[in-house]
């Protein structure tokens, strides 16, 4: 009897151990109102905080659909009120390096494997290089993930939304902690002590009017853990279904 019950707790609670969005950002109203210029940073799916650092500002919410060079809208299937969250005032040329951009907590307890995605739209004055930075203590420290700098194509394309993806599953203290928070910020070209414009034609201005960066459908997917509880809960369902299906057979 031990063995089966033990057997059914492991089938059953391994079944519950799953891929899931824990938290997801699309910056769309929380009821449609049809207007791309109003939405929100409360979180669509989860809970979390977004904030925006280094001097950065939002005048507003801005289309996470528009025109522009292809892909020339987010990833957002919402086609009726689809915001993204507009972000300028990005620091002047040689000056911030890797300190402004949006920032995000969220809890990842009982969660592993966390995966970043997210969608940018740069403008043709903006930063062509971003970097994906985390803190596993709340915000106080930030580190870089060395293999996530994301840049324009090679072109240099300005104008155009990017779908961007970080896998943190290998960086001890991203998952199942509660004070988990991750940062995209304006980086310098590389080798470089300035920032290059998103496209290779234009040139690069901070400022509040110089450059903009719009973002939407910031998802952090993990795998939810099974904990004691869900387990021993999963178990005793397990057991039971064990004891209907030898019934079933005698
Ligand atoms: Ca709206
Ligand atoms: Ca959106």
């Amino acid at each position: 009897m031990k063995t089966v019950f033990a057997l059914a707790a492991i089938a059953v609670s391994g079944s519950i151990s799953s891929a899931a969005v824990v938290t997801q950002w699309n910056f769309n109203s929380v009821i449609n109102d049809g207007l791309t210029s109003t939405g929100t940073t409360l979180p669509f799916v989860g809970s979390g905080t977004a904030s925006l650092v280094g001097g950065v500002t939002s005048p507003s919410f801005n289309a996470g659909g528009t025109t522009g060079i292809a892909p020339a809208s987010s990833s957002d299937t919402n086609t009726t009120d689809n915001s993204g969250w507009q972000t300028t005032n990005y620091p002047a040329q040689g000056a911030g390096n890797k300190t402004a951009g949006v920032q995000f907590a969220v809890n990842t307890t009982n969660y592993e494997d966390i995966i970043i995605t997210f969608d940018v739209r740069h403008s043709n004055t903006s930063a062509n290089t971003l970097r994906l930075q985390y803190s596993t203590d709340g915000g106080l420290n930030f580190i870089d993930a060395n293999q996530y700098t994301f840049t324009p194509a090679a072109t240099g394309t300005g104008d155009s939304w990017y779908n961007r993806s970080a896998d943190l599953s290998a960086i001890p203290g991203v998952e199942n902690n509660a004070n988990f928070v991750f940062r995209v910020v304006t980086e310098f070209a590389p080798s470089s002590s300035g920032y290059l414009a998103a496209r290779s034609t234009s040139t690069y201005g901070g400022g509040p009017t110089g450059s903009t960066l719009r973002w939407d459908m910031v998802t952090i997917n993990g795998t939810l853990v099974p904990t004691p509880g869900s387990i021993a809960l999963t178990g005793i369902a397990g057991l039971l279904v064990a004891r209907r299906r030898r019934a079933q057979v005698s």
